[in-house]
């Protein structure tokens, strides 16, 4: 028969996680049993999010979150949605969420519960009712032996993560998601399908690239040596061509921009926020441990390693930069 322009090789998520699971002779399955939970997750907090300006969703909830900020409705639906697709799983032993103060334990599951999770349900949220595209965060720790989980399972530096990745909810849902050691793969919703389709595979962000993505509202509080980076990218001393800006204020997508097309994503410490911004266990560790397998890097204020910070609280905060192996140094040859 004549060929047919068919790709009949359609490589799901489910059959990624399946030949995942291949690799590891010791695994049970709970590992994949727990990352479809997340993918089911995904593919509601996307429907809604669709749907939200038609349902009028957006505005407030009327409740305010662990930090403080204004809870959108979306915000309590996405974070529902993820509580209820871990405890389901019952894989799931301990849940930390950007909108829960406090731990959410899993004590009902069946003992197999090995693992747990951070994440931030939706992340930049405050951009929601402007369509600014918002994601899901997160990052997937084991249990040390023989717990049955505690605060100390998921105060773990970043080098210890399982999985981590994001769902962006742009003009489709593109999840990118690594292992401990493995390749970053990125996959895109197909609606028709309701599959995640791997789009991406073995994603390797650009060496270097002239783009700088930071908040320069910020630059009044900015460190000293924070100011002389980013001068250098805008006013070259060797007359280069200055560095272009792309800020969107919604990390996953400043994220996801930089992984395809490189340059250096920053959210600094400063003297307004000595800890820095972003929450080092649904944030800083997850991205941080995307670049580093895509080929990138990523440090904190103090230029240490991202991945081998370990978080004093669960909602503990960091400065990060993030981005290309070459722009991270140049961060660095500026914080000697
Ligand atoms: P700023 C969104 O609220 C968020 O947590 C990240 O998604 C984003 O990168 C950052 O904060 C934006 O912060 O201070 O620039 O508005």
């Amino acid at each position: 028969s004549e060929s047919t322009s068919v790709n009949t090789n359609i490589v799901t998520l489910t059959r990624f996680l399946t030949e995942e699971q291949k690799k590891h002779k010791e695994a049970t399955g709970d590992f994949t049993l727990l990352c479809h939970a997340l993918q089911f997750s995904f593919k509601a907090i996307s429907y809604y999010i669709r749907r939200a300006t038609l349902v009028n969703l957006t505005g407030l909830a009327g409740q305010a979150n662990a930090t403080g900020d204004d809870q959108k409705k979306l915000d309590v639906i996405g974070n529902d949605l993820f509580i209820s697709a871990m405890r389901s799983s019952g894989k799931c032993a301990l849940l930390v969420s950007e909108e829960e103060e406090e731990i959410i334990y899993f004590r009902d599951t069946v003992s197999g519960a090995r693992y747990a999770v951070a994440c931030d349900p939706i992340d930049g949220s405050s951009n929601l009712d402007a369509g600014v595209s918002v994601g899901t965060i997160f990052g997937i720790h084991k249990l040390a032996e023989g717990s049955k989980g505690t605060k100390e399972d998921i105060l773990r530096p970043g080098t210890e993560l399982l999985a981590a990745g994001f769902t962006m909810y742009g003009a489709s849902a593109q999840l990118v998601i690594t292992m401990k050691g493995g390749t970053v793969n990125g996959f895109t919703l197909d609606n028709s399908f309701g599959e995640f389709i791997l789009t991406h595979p073995d994603m390797r962000i650009p060496k270097k690239r002239a783009i700088y993505s930071v908040n320069e509202g910020n630059s009044l509080y900015w460190e000293e040596n924070t100011k002389s980076y980013f001068n250098s990218l805008k006013y070259p001393q060797d007359d280069g061509k200055p560095y272009s800006a792309r800020y969107i204020g919604s990390m996953v997508a400043d994220a996801y921009r930089t992984l395809l097309y490189g340059g250096i994503f920053a959210y600094p410490a400063d003297k307004k926020s000595p800890k820095g911004k972003l929450r080092i266990l649904y944030e800083c560790a997850p991205m941080a441990m995307v670049f580093e397998n895509a080929g990138g890097q990523a440090v904190n204020s103090k230029m240490e390693r991202m991945l081998e910070v370990t978080p004093e609280s669960i909602h503990d905060r960091s400065g990060i930069y993030l981005g290309s192996y070459d722009e991270v140094e140049k961060v660095k040859s500026f914080h000697k």
